[in-house]
């Protein structure tokens, strides 16, 4: 292939596996697999194409009189998409590595931000042209047409692989992640988007208040809400890698709704911490959804969000605010929720303080 058909190759891979990648961290839904299969497919397009790349410069590499500052750089590219590659391949398969405290899975994601960005700046920085003689011709269409079909080949032989050799990776949910604990209570991991530690809450001072765009607004206490005894099996599936199946007890948020009579316009329900962490769901969906104090038989422990959380099936566990104090009512989106679920940590309650 052409040696700019085969870096622009990259660089539209790059995109589409960063792309999947992220689109991934908010799939929940089992409709949405192919979100995950389109990430497997861009990465094994990208090992073929590193092939072809590194085949090319491979003379250069072998010769230390004809390196440069140009090759250093290449290496650590090199180096910095193998890892992003082998990590993602590495967990994919069940791999159980750990490194600072951080998964297989973890890495992955670090490393993909970190080969975007270099891919970007690289781009900015040294991209050519990609000229008709590039693209235009037999060979090159061959060459791409093989591409595509060997990296959509791969995935599936990859998922044949796993079974055939009875991998743990083949007990993996479509999302990648790995099971739990299902239906045995407290006793699944627990996990935080960055590094929230409130400190336990207690029920006999804690309120439960309803706000926003409601006419008549009110609190609730933890009894209140226990006494109302509806129930949902759902997944808590964790973009770090874990999912835990269970029956959650709890209030239907349709019930609490209908008891503070909501404006015209409310169009969204927010969940909001005792942390300041925050996510909001569109009404008709918040409605059949569950605020748990129970899992199984057991009150939440303090850990899993202790006195009440969001169990909202379909979406993925950051999405499943805990330790919440607060809903309020919303009449538009709410963008900054995303900001909050990085700085919640930071604030005083978030430290444990
Ligand atoms: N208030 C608050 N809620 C939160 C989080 C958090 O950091 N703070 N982490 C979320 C994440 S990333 C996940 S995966 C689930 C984990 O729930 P668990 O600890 O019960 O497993 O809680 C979610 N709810
Ligand atoms: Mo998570």
């Amino acid at each position: 292939m052409p040696p700019r058909l085969t870096d622009w190759s990259l660089a539209l891979t790059a995109a589409v596996a960063f792309m999947t990648g992220m689109v991934s961290l908010l799939s929940g839904l089992p409709q949405e697999w192919f979100i995950f299969m389109l990430h497997g497919i861009a990465g094994f397009w990208l090992l073929l194409l590193l092939w072809g790349k590194l085949r090319r410069v491979w003379p250069r590499l072998i010769h230390p009189r004809r390196w440069d500052r140009r090759t250093v750089y290449g290496l650590l590219a090199l180096l910095l998409v193998t890892l992003a590659l082998g990590s993602g391949i590495w967990w994919v398969g069940g791999g159980e590595w750990y490194f600072a405290g951080f998964n297989l899975l973890n890495w992955h994601i670090i490393l993909g931000f970190v080969v975007t960005a270099a891919i970007v700046i690289h781009m900015f920085a040294r991209a050519k042209r990609l000229r008709k003689r590039d693209i235009a011709g037999r060979r090159q269409i061959l060459h791409l047409g093989a591409l595509l079909f060997g990296s959509a080949a791969l995935w599936p032989g990859q998922q044949l692989t796993e079974r055939a050799l009875n991998l743990p990776g083949a007990r993996r949910r479509f999302t990648g992640s790995q099971e739990f604990g299902s239906y045995a209570g407290n006793a699944f991991p627990t996990s935080s988007w960055v590094a929230d530690q409130p400190r336990p809450l207690d029920v006999n001072t804690w309120r439960l208040s309803l706000g926003g765009a409601v006419t008549t607004p009110r609190n609730f206490s933890y009894d209140e809400l226990v006494a109302a005894h509806d129930e949902a099996e759902a997944t808590l599936d964790c973009t770090g890698g874990f999912y835990s199946t269970q029956r959650w007890r709890g209030i239907r948020i349709g019930r609490l709704l209908d008891q503070a009579v909501l404006h015209t316009n409310a169009r969204y329900v927010s969940f909001i911490s005792v942390t300041s962490y925050r996510w909001s769901l569109p009404l008709e969906e918040a409605r059949s959804t569950l605020l748990a104090t129970h899992i199984g038989e057991e009150p939440l422990s303090h850990e899993h969000g202790f006195p009440l959380r969001l169990v909202a099936p379909g979406r993925r566990g950051f999405e499943w605010v805990k330790w919440i104090t607060h809903i309020e009512v919303l009449t538009a989106p709410d963008p900054e929720q995303v900001l909050s679920i990085f700085t919640s940590s930071f604030t005083d309650a978030g430290r444990g303080n």
